[in-house]
């Protein structure tokens, strides 16, 4: 008997294109694959992976009225609309990043060629999986000291941010290395000359866990004066990825809310 209300609730439910707690659960069951996926995408991301087939209807993460979120890519219908991407397309320029994804990259989801591949950083979703990128800046000094800086921004489509896999950064050399009178931690001490200094961002997968889906996080990397000014700065974008998946091949993961 009780079987039966709760299957008559979830067709009045379906009826007006909303999805219980239950048939939500079984339509994340298949996306994921089974239930060990489904756990991932809850404990991992808190999010849950969803159901990119029918019309979603998704809070926002602002808190504002509820919104539609058709293709499920975290880029709430309105925010579609604005930027003149397909509410219907996750990925409306086929470059394999999701909309929603984009929008928050601040790449452009009508070319392909948007984010540029030699930006991505590309860390595996597994435990103990490690990635390595460098940074080179040119400088003109005469005896000043410089700082590497690591900055990111939390992604709207599950709150994380490339600092959560950062596991350390650092000065790594100078060209010319007679340039440069020390180097230790993120610092160069009394730089001379036209020099090129390197810097190296290590990251780690530090979750227990594998994910089943990708997600994406911008961050950046900056010299700085001593007295703390950024002379430059350069942006790149970090991929989570599945070991046998990547932007392209891959399934983002879904979000529970959306932004405009
Ligand atoms: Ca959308
Ligand atoms: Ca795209």
């Amino acid at each position: 008997m009780q079987a039966r209300v709760s299957k008559n609730k979830d067709d009045a439910l379906k009826r007006e294109g909303v999805q219980s707690r239950g048939s939500v659960g079984k339509e994340v069951r298949r996306q994921c694959g089974g239930v060990p996926a489904l756990l991932m995408c809850l404990v991992i991301w808190g999010e849950g992976c969803g159901n990119i087939n029918s019309p979603i209807i998704i809070n926002r993460r602002d808190g504002g009225p509820t919104q539609l979120d058709q293709d499920h890519d975290g880029l709430c219908d309105n925010g579609e609309a604005v930027r003149g991407t397909d509410p219907r397309k996750e990925d409306t320029d086929g470059d394999g990043f999701a909309d929603g994804v984009e929008a928050y990259l601040g790449s452009n989801p009508l070319r392909i060629d948007s984010p540029e591949r030699r930006q991505l950083v590309v860390l595996f979703a597994e435990p103990g999986a490690r990635t390595t990128t460098a940074f080179t800046f040119a400088v003109n000094a005469n005896g000043e000291n410089y700082v590497g800086a690591f900055t990111s921004s939390p992604s709207p489509i599950d709150g994380g941010s490339a600092f959560m896999f950062l596991e350390d950064a650092k000065a790594l050399f100078a060209i010319p290395m007679d340039g440069v009178e020390r180097v230790e931690g993120e610092r160069f001490s009394g730089v001379v000359g036209q020099v090129l200094l390197h810097f190296q961002v290590n990251f780690a997968y530090k979750v227990s866990s594998p994910s089943p889906c990708m997600l994406a996080y911008p961050f950046g990397y900056a010299v700085k004066s001593e007295g703390g000014a950024i002379l430059e700065e350069a942006k790149r974008f970090l991929v989570v990825a599945p070991p046998d998946q990547s932007p392209g091949v891959g399934t983002w993961c879904k979000p529970s809310r959306c932004f405009d």
